[in-house]
């Protein structure tokens, strides 16, 4: 059930159904609607919504999208934004609601979505987002079939982030880069040290006519022991990442249906990873089982490196991820509108 948010034209995204953030009169209007309606072919989508007249505000109808790259277009219209004391957050939630249950009454399996109500409408696009995201979960939550939701904002900039996480998150990761430029220059040093000490070495190993002395023999005990310690490891690479996964499962009393939700993956995929036990996942298909997992940071740890990942203190995604992780804040969705205003990639998430 992967909710996904990516950036573009909705009209060029390929999907069973494109939404229209639509008015009352189903009528041609600017915004996305505009763009749609030109794309569609002006005269047949505007015959096929006068055909249907009228939508309510928090409803939704459904057209052909006749030359646009989709099978049907949704008409979802959302609120005027005037003070949001008007009800117009249950409202726009509403008028999600509605579009993704048309969406499941056509048996579709994917549907995109532009930010209803955040251009025209006036609605504060930071809530406008939170609403949007809070409703399509809502719904992929009580589904029980597989529909594929995406989130198209027009703009990056359109996923605004609460201030105070924006500025904490920038601090980490500038302070992240920071300390990796100090590890590369201590580094640096320490390589530029070992020259120096080679060439002084090298010289000492020549004897006075220029010629090589012999190197020293490497002491026995300098060589690594390959006793218990070793067998000990092997035992613990044995139980692989998905023998380990299902442990984690059980040991939560999670269904799998609540971990593929909660880790916005997609029932096949989540399939795939609990009949293979030998199952490579990639590390965004980790982390989000981590966090529908609400593993802490050392499980987190143990569990990527048994997929052959760490959490690394230098990586953009890993250092986002780590602070959710840290402050035990296990929102999928809350955690991707981080990631994706930070230009990374989602979890979990198709895309
Ligand atoms: N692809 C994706 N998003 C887009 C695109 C596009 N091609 N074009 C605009 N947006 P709006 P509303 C974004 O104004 O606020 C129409 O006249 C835009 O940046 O299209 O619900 C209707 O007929 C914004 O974030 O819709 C109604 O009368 C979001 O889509 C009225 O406007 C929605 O902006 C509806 O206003």
């Amino acid at each position: 059930m992967p909710l996904s948010i990516i950036t573009g034209d909705l009209t060029q995204v390929r999907a069973d159904a494109l939404v229209n953030a639509a008015n009352t009169w189903l009528s041609e209007g600017g915004g996305v609607c505009g763009a749609l309606f030109q794309k569609a072919g002006r005269e047949q989508m505007r015959a096929a919504c006068q055909q249907i007249g009228r939508c309510e505000v928090g409803q939704a109808v459904i057209t052909l999208a006749f030359d646009l790259p989709a099978r049907y277009v949704i008409h979802a219209v959302g609120p005027m934004y005037q003070d949001g004391r008007q009800g117009e957050e249950a409202q726009l939630e509403s008028a999600y609601r509605s579009a993704l249950s048309l969406a499941g009454k056509h048996g579709l399996r994917s549907v995109a979505f532009p930010l209803i109500s955040s251009g025209i409408y006036g609605y504060p696009k930071q809530e406008a987002l939170a609403v949007a995201v809070r409703g399509i979960r809502a719904f992929l939550d009580a589904q029980e079939d597989e529909l594929d939701v995406t989130l198209v904002l027009f703009h990056q900039a359109d996923a605004q982030l609460d201030p105070a996480l924006r500025r904490r998150l920038s601090e980490l990761i500038e302070g992240a880069q920071l300390e990796e430029a100090r590890r590369l220059h201590r580094m640096a040093e320490t390589r530029r040290n070992a020259r120096y000490l080679r060439s002084l070495a090298a010289e000492e190993t020549l004897d006075s006519r220029g010629f090589e002395l012999e190197a020293p023999d490497v002491m026995p005990a300098m060589l690594p022991d390959p006793g218990s310690g070793l067998d000990a490891l092997i035992g613990r690479m044995d139980e692989g990442f998905s023998t380990s996964l299902l442990k984690l499962i059980d040991k939560k009393g999670l269904t799998d249906a609540q971990v593929y939700k909660k880790a916005n993956l997609d029932r096949k995929h989540f399939s795939k990873i609990r009949s293979n036990p030998h199952y490579a996942p990639g590390k965004l298909t980790v982390l989000a089982l981590i966090i529908a997992l609400e593993l802490r940071r050392d499980e987190a740890e143990d569990l990527l490196s048994r997929a052959g990942f760490a959490l690394s203190p230098s990586h953009k995604t890993d250092i986002i991820v780590g602070h959710f992780i840290d402050q035990r804040v296990y929102d999928i969705d809350t955690i991707n509108t981080a990631l994706f205003a930070f230009d990374q990639a989602l979890l979990g998430a198709k895309v």
